[in-house]
């Protein structure tokens, strides 16, 4: 494959709706070279490569095509790539719709872990700067004092906020647990970008131990720590057992650092 051909992932390493992308490339066979991005030093390279006034991660890029949000690239990957097996055509509008809710509480999940994160400050900033260069390393880490505000301040990351997240995931929890009491899968008998979604956006709640972020004993202990409330719920229990059943290795080859 020409490098014209290959396929760029950009994330950043504790993004849930970059593994989205990550498990659902993985899972189609899809090569692709991963870009981890340091948090803060993302902000311009997404916003100019995004083109849409967006800074998030993840995007992807093939030559010059660039695709940013993650239901976008789903689409843009089924046109190019397709037909895909996560994306069967007859359950197509359900398996949208199942996406398109668990797309919908992912910043909840990242301000519900946060709040309390933020208390632990070296963990943050190991995580924060894993694929970081020395420099963008000082710069992270001298800066920390503005980032950790602005970052609040642009994710809502306040009691309110927090409180309103817990009771939107609760919802959805809820409703995984209904799902799930009536199959394994959430359409279908086999995977989909719904599965994928719910269990990848629910990763770091679930913890699941295949991830090499959320995986460990001490994201579990210091993020995911309040999530205690659904700790033993069916419904991340059926995350953990995804992982485990579908998920094999992630990051077989390690990211570059971009
Ligand atoms: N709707 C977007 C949401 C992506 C998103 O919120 N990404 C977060 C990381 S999990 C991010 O890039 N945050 C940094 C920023 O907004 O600059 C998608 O589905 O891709």
């Amino acid at each position: 494959m020409s490098n014209t051909n290959a396929l760029t992932l950009y994330t950043i390493n504790m993004s849930h709706y970059s593994e989205k992308i990550r498990w659902l490339l993985d899972y189609e066979g899809i090569p692709y070279i991963e870009q981890a991005l340091t948090p803060a030093i993302h902000t311009l390279p997404m916003l100019l490569k995004g083109g849409r006034g967006q800074t998030t991660v993840p995007l992807v890029q093939r030559g010059s095509k660039r695709v940013q949000d993650s239901p976008r690239i789903v689409d843009w990957l089924a046109q190019e790539y397709g037909p895909l097996k996560s994306l069967p055509a007859e359950s197509l509008d359900e398996i949208i719709a199942i996406q398109r809710r668990f797309d919908a509480i992912g910043k909840g999940v990242a301000r519900y872990l946060y709040l309390p994160g933020f208390a632990h400050k070296a963990l943050i900033l190991d995580i924060w700067t894993q694929f970081a260069t020395p420099w963008e390393s000082r710069i992270v880490r001298a800066g920390y004092p503005i980032i950790k505000p602005m970052f609040k301040l642009k994710l809502k990351i306040n009691k309110k906020h927090v409180a309103i997240a817990e009771q939107r995931i609760d919802a959805e929890i809820k409703w995984l647990e209904a799902r799930i009491k009536q199959g394994r899968y959430l359409v279908g008998d086999s995977l989909t970008i719904a599965d994928i979604t719910a269990a990848s956006l629910l990763a770091p709640l679930a913890c699941p131990e295949e991830h090499p972020i959320y995986g460990t004993s001490e994201f579990r202990e210091k993020m995911a720590g309040v999530a205690k409330l659904w700790a033993d719920s069916p419904a991340l229990q059926w995350v953990r057992d995804i992982y485990a059943a579908h998920r094999g290795q992630i990051w077989q080859v390690m990211p570059n650092a971009a």
